[in-house]
Formats: C-alpha cells, structure tokens, sequence
C-alpha cells in the first residue's frame, strides 16, 4: 500500500468519525441537562387557609434538599387577606412587624435577610404562588404576615 492511498483511507476514517461522533454529542446534551434538573428537582407544594380561621391547613412542609420549591398557597377565606412567608428559624416575630409595619401596600412584607421567600399578599378567595431554591437543609418557619395572624397562622418548613 502506499502512503498516498494510506492517508486517504485514515482521512476517510476521521471523517466518517466525526459524523458519526456528531449525534452522539447531541444526544449527550438533553442527558446532562436531565440530570441538572435531578439535582435541583422541582417540587409543589400545596397549603390552604383553613376556612375563616387565621390558620393554615398544614402545620408542616418539607422538601428535599437543592429542590426548586414551588408553594402555592389558596386563600379560602371569604374575608381575609393572608400570605405566606418563609424565613429563618424563629424570626416570624419580627418579620411579622416589620412587615405590619410596612404596611398592606407592601404587602406586609419587607424583604430581608430573614425572609427566604414570599407571596404577595392574596384577596380572599384567590391563589397565589412563589418559586424559589429550598435553602440548605434544617428547619424553617413559613408564617402568615397579615396584622394579628402569626400567633396561629404558621408552621415549620423542613429542608431534609
Ligand atoms: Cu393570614
């Protein structure tokens, strides 16, 4: 053989190996970006106000840890307004006056380093939702920031 038929084969050797290298590379792309959305999964989770009652009708909620949390909270009430505000352990208190504070415009929340995340505040009867990354794992407090609600209207959020 000589060397000039040689290195035409080895070029058409290169060549049929880079196409047939192409979709494999293709086919790589949406696997690493499913397994991107396995390690920050996303989860929703649902809580309700409990009738006319300043309560939540869940005590506690809990996600994985690195999960992109969606909390969709249904205010059933025909009167009040709630929300629904995740912050720091034991830090309810004071995010609740600040945020009566700052008033109903504000939606009785002032953004800080207490406060993880948050709704708007939601009309009777109407639904609202926040999505954000589930902080590192421990335990949290969720708490209703509407004048007078806290004492009841909280729980514990767990980051497992
Ligand atoms: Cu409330």
């Amino acid at each position: 053989m000589n060397s000039k038929l040689l290195s035409v084969i080895t070029l058409g050797m290169i060549a049929v190996s880079s196409v047939l290298s192409a979709p494999q590379a293709f086919a790589a792309a949406p696997k690493a970006a499913k397994m991107a959305t396995a390690a920050g999964k996303a989860v929703t989770l649902n809580i309700a106000s409990n009738g006319e009652q300043m309560m939540y009708n869940k005590k506690e909620l809990s996600v994985p840890a690195n999960s992109k949390v969606t909390v969709i909270f249904q205010n059933k009430s025909a009167a009040l307004k709630h929300n629904w505000v995740l912050v720091k352990a034991g830090k309810g208190d004071k995010v609740a006056a600040a945020g009566i504070a700052a008033g109903e415009s504000k939606g009785y929340v002032v953004a800080s380093s207490d406060v993880i995340a948050y709704t708007k505040l939601s009309a009777a009867g109407k639904k609202v939702q926040v999505t954000f990354q589930a902080p590192k794992k421990g335990t949290y407090d969720f708490l209703c920031t509407s004048p007078g609600h806290n004492a009841i209207m909280k729980g514990k959020f767990v980051v497992k």
